[in-house]
């Protein structure tokens, strides 16, 4: 299976963990993170979005990280990311659908991304704005943990895998110089979340966080 990323995208990062959890061998194309090339007409056959993640799985072709996520466990069901009821999947879902139509765009096009590409002196109102409202999604997500230890179910499921690396790339914005300087209050992360923390932790110990964590990343930080 080949999945067309860059590095650094926590969508494609939702993807790779559940190909890891599920045991899915698969190679990582790399589209350069530009809009040339994501805009190409050749990246836009793939996906007329013109976004990463995207996969091809033989003929197959499918963008949209959770609808990868739900074609995988398909095809993949150990272990199940949706559920093992009907119950459980509904749960699952909500999450997701809260998730991603209420918070996941708003963290990362009105944070990540300007910090990560030198606006944050620019952008500083709106960043700090986006901030203030992330506080009370994260407080959400540190009581969605707190019953079980994941944020659906009792078990590890696409809920978590599809929050997770927003949050990781969110803390990571968060901790670059030119955030610091604009006070967003989100630092520690862990100390303010605690049971966050314990969930964060427990998904950075697992061999799929370490052989999935963002190449460009791990260049970074042995240079700091
Ligand atoms: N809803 C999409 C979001 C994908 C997305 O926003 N990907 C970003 C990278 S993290 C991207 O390709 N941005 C490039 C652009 O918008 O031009 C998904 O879940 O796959």
């Amino acid at each position: 299976m080949d999945v067309h990323m860059f590095s650094g995208s926590g969508f494609a990062w939702r993807v790779l963990l559940a190909l890891e959890i599920k045991g899915v061998a698969y190679a990582e194309i790399p589209v350069q993170a530009a809009q040339a090339a994501l805009k190409s007409p050749e990246f836009l056959a793939l996906n007329p979005r013109g976004k990463v993640p995207v996969i091809r799985d033989g003929n197959y072709t499918l963008a949209e990280s959770v609808a990868i996520l739900a074609y995988l466990d398909r095809k993949h069901p150990e272990p199940p990311l949706f559920g093992r009821s009907a119950a459980e999947a509904g749960r699952i879902w909500r999450a997701i659908l809260d998730f991603d139509l209420y918070v996941a765009r708003d963290w990362v096009e009105c944070i990540v991304v300007p910090i990560f590409t030198g606006q944050a002196a620019a952008r500083a109102e709106s960043i700090r704005a986006a901030a203030r409202a992330s506080h009370a999604e994260l407080a959400k997500l540190d009581a969605a943990v707190k019953p079980h230890g994941w944020i659906a179910a009792p078990a590890l499921s696409a809920a978590d895998l599809v929050v997770f690396p927003i949050v990781e790339v969110l803390a990571r914005a968060a901790g670059k110089p030119d955030a610091k300087a604009l006070a967003l209050d989100l630092l520690p992360l862990d100390a303010r979340w605690p049971a966050l923390a314990a969930w964060r932790a427990k998904l950075q110990a697992m061999p799929a966080y370490a052989r999935t964590y963002p190449a460009y990343w791990k260049k970074l930080d042995a240079a700091a």
